[in-house]
């Protein structure tokens, strides 16, 4: 059966698979509503994928018994959720809202402490089988990734679509959580799309109809456009999408600046960036948000070490080095400040990165709290180029080595066989290294990052 004419009438049963050729209301072979159908589903190949209620999907795997519960995942000191399943969700309970209030909204949730470990895992293990579809995969967090499924029709000897949701069906059986897609032939859309039916969504956004689809939508969906953002956008009586497609780019740029160019384009639809495969990733780091805000050098840098080392342990197992080094803080009134140092060579070493992250925080004490630190190498380049000795600093040369011989007793004995003088022991509380809710590295697109 031709599965690939794009008509109206043309499209699959998202179950079984089945092509379905004509308008109807099942599926004629398992009996499934969930038929997807759209006249440019056979053309279309940029995807973004992500997992519904990510922590309680996996939560609720690994105990069936809170199956038709509403869970929510969080807690800890800062006492907010970090999700919700859908059923929680009905009663209004939402991610990043404070425990007491979802507690209020829906009395008979289950709340189950974050495992960020196994989460980790089983976002590892998800994007494993995103790459068994494409090479090009790019990760966006724990548990969203853009794939470009460009070119790989005669691999599956099927269309993008149908290998999306072949994947999705793997994902509900193998892994034993749901994910939601959405198909476009840009990155803006293909996320848009994806949020648009959750849970186990499946939206397509073609081309044909990218402009009237964007007009009544509000401004916030567009990337980078936040809260205060919007607000501004609203002194101007601009809310809807729409209203922006109305105006020239000259317009925009004189009135919001370099965010002009973004509007101007990502109101029309129109977004050429490509997927980059997490190889090509830009930057590898490390964050910690605190279950208290800190501003002391004596809190702080034990933090920073500790982020240093774990930033180099993934430098070394991608065999990656990064010439800037940038520090993150988060104030304790939520405003980030990033300050990046170039270094004359990649590194990949904890100790220098460590080094330069330490001078760029030095500057950062100065009273202000801090709810968030992390470190981070950006530039990154193959590790063959990266810590050539250092003919002027032959200390630095001589701490490499010691790292290296450090690494090899790590990889031998386990991570807690050596620790630095930084690490060991100076954590609050006896603990090595004080920690909120570890985060995954924060490998979003700039314009994601609020
Ligand atoms: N997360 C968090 N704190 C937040 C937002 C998210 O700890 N403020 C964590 C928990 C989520 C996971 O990240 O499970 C993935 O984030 P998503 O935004 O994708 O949210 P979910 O997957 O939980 O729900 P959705 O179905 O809306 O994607
Ligand atoms: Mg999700």
């Amino acid at each position: 059966m031709d599965t690939q004419t794009n008509t109206p009438e043309h499209g699959f049963c998202r179950d079984c698979l089945t092509p379905q050729t004509d308008v109807v209301r099942r599926c004629a072979r398992c009996g499934s509503p969930r038929l997807l159908r759209h006249p440019e589903l056979y053309r279309l190949h940029l995807a973004h994928i992500d997992c519904d209620a990510f922590y309680a999907a996996v939560e609720k795997r690994d105990n069936p018994a809170l199956k038709d519960k509403p869970v929510i995942i969080g807690g800890g000191k800062r006492g907010v959720v970090s999700t919700a399943c859908y059923i929680a969700r009905i009663n209004g309970v939402r991610s990043a809202m404070p425990m007491f209030k979802a507690l209020e909204a829906c009395p008979q949730a289950i709340v189950i402490k974050p495992n960020m470990e196994k989460y980790a895992q089983v976002g590892r293990d998800v994007r494993q089988m995103m790459q068994e579809l494409t090479p090009q995969v790019e990760p966006i967090s724990i548990d969203e990734a853009f794939l470009d499924l460009a070119g790989t029709q005669r691999l599956h000897n099927m269309p993008p679509a149908l290998v999306l949701a072949r994947f999705i069906t793997r994902l509900e059986k193998e892994i034993g959580i749901t994910a939601s897609v959405g198909l476009s032939y840009c990155k803006f859309l293909a996320k848009v799309a994806s949020d648009f039916r959750k849970p186990r969504g499946f939206s397509v956004i073609g081309e044909a109809e990218a402009l009237e689809f964007l007009k009544p939508q509000p401004v916030t969906m567009i990337w980078g456009v936040g809260k205060a953002f919007a607000s501004m956008l609203e002194r101007d009586a601009i809310r809807t999408i729409g209203q922006l497609q109305t105006m020239n780019q000259a317009e925009l740029m004189r009135n919001y600046g370099s965010m002009g160019i973004r509007l101007y384009h990502l109101s029309r639809g129109s977004d050429a960036r490509q997927v980059t495969r997490e190889r090509d990733t830009k930057s590898i780091s490390a964050e910690t948000t605190f279950d208290q805000d800190f501003g002391n050098s004596d809190d702080l840098v034990p933090v920073l070490r500790a982020l240093s080392e774990k930033v180099s342990e993934r430098l070394k197992k991608a065999d990656l080095a990064g010439r800037t080094v940038v520090l993150k803080l988060k104030t304790a009134d939520f405003k980030t400040r990033t300050r990046n140092r170039q270094l004359n060579d990649p590194t990949r070493l904890a100790d220098r990165i460590f080094a330069t992250g330490l001078e760029l925080l030095r500057k950062e004490i100065n009273g202000t709290k801090y709810r968030l630190l992390g470190i981070g190498v950006a530039d990154l380049c193959d590790a063959e180029k990266a810590d050539p000795p250092d003919l002027v600093d032959i200390q630095s040369h001589k701490r490499a080595l010691a790292e290296e011989a450090m690494d090899r007793l790590r990889n031998k004995f386990g991570r807690a066989a050596v620790e630095t003088g930084y690490t060991f022991g100076k954590g609050h509380r006896g603990k090595p290294v004080r920690t909120g809710e570890e985060q995954e590295p924060d490998i979003r697109h700039p314009w994601e990052r609020n």
